[in-house]
């Protein structure tokens, strides 16, 4: 049995108890912001990728660095973790992931790659961390988030806003204008920074195309 192999089955005890489990670990590390239906390059490698180019930022909200290397992501769909994270993430700092990060750790490790799976009808987020335990390692849910089928909608992410008060939409490149919550904000997102609300302000001259052409 190799490494994963072992997460595997813990991760499926773990999500049994998820209602019980969810919110009560307090940690540095927290979801912020999560894109599941891309329509653009967002991981950069040229091609527009359904499944390469979705992603999950994180942030540490902390006082120290935090090494990454215990943490894992999950969708609702999945009986085991979708990615390992590693790196370390420094105090203020978010980071995010594609999943063409989560399908080459899917290749590592040898199972099926899937990437991130988010569903573009709406999904769970978990973040996980994972402690030594009986038997091995144990993983425990820290962090989650789920969303809509609106959220899930050509380039638009959501995820706290600044003062992270609430979870909202970030719809610049997708304005949501129908009435479900969370409504739409005409913010851009922000893969790999703290969230805070830029917006695009076209001129009359120019097409949404070009200009969102501008910004990615
Ligand atoms: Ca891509
Ligand atoms: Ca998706
Ligand atoms: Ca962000």
């Amino acid at each position: 049995m190799n490494g994963f192999q072992r997460w595997r089955g813990v991760a499926v005890l773990v999500l049994g108890l998820m209602t019980a489990a969810a919110g009560q670990a307090a940690s540095q590390i927290h979801l912020n912001e999560i894109l599941a239906d891309p329509g653009s390059d967002w991981d950069g490698d040229g091609i527009v990728d359904f499944k390469g180019d979705e992603w999950i930022e994180v942030i540490n909200l902390g006082t120290g660095p935090v090494d990454l290397g215990d943490y894992w992501l999950q969708d609702e769909s999945a009986d085991s973790p979708r990615l390992h994270l590693s790196g370390v993430l420094d105090p203020g700092e978010a980071r995010v992931f594609y999943g063409s990060d989560a399908v080459a750790w899917q290749l590592e490790v040898g199972v099926t790659t899937g990437g991130f799976s988010l569903n573009n009808g709406g999904d769970t987020v978990y973040l996980l961390h994972s402690y030594p335990g009986d038997g091995g390692h144990d993983l425990e849910i820290l962090d989650t988030v789920t969303f809509g089928d609106h959220v899930a909608d050509d380039d638009r992410s959501t995820g706290w806003n600044e003062e992270r008060t609430e979870w909202i939409l970030y719809d610049a490149l997708f304005p949501y204008t129908g009435s479900m919550t969370p409504p739409g904000t005409g913010c851009e997102p922000t893969p790999g920074e703290p969230n805070y609300c830029r917006t695009l302000v076209p001129d009359s001259g120019r097409s949404f195309g070009s200009i969102k052409a501008e910004f990615l």
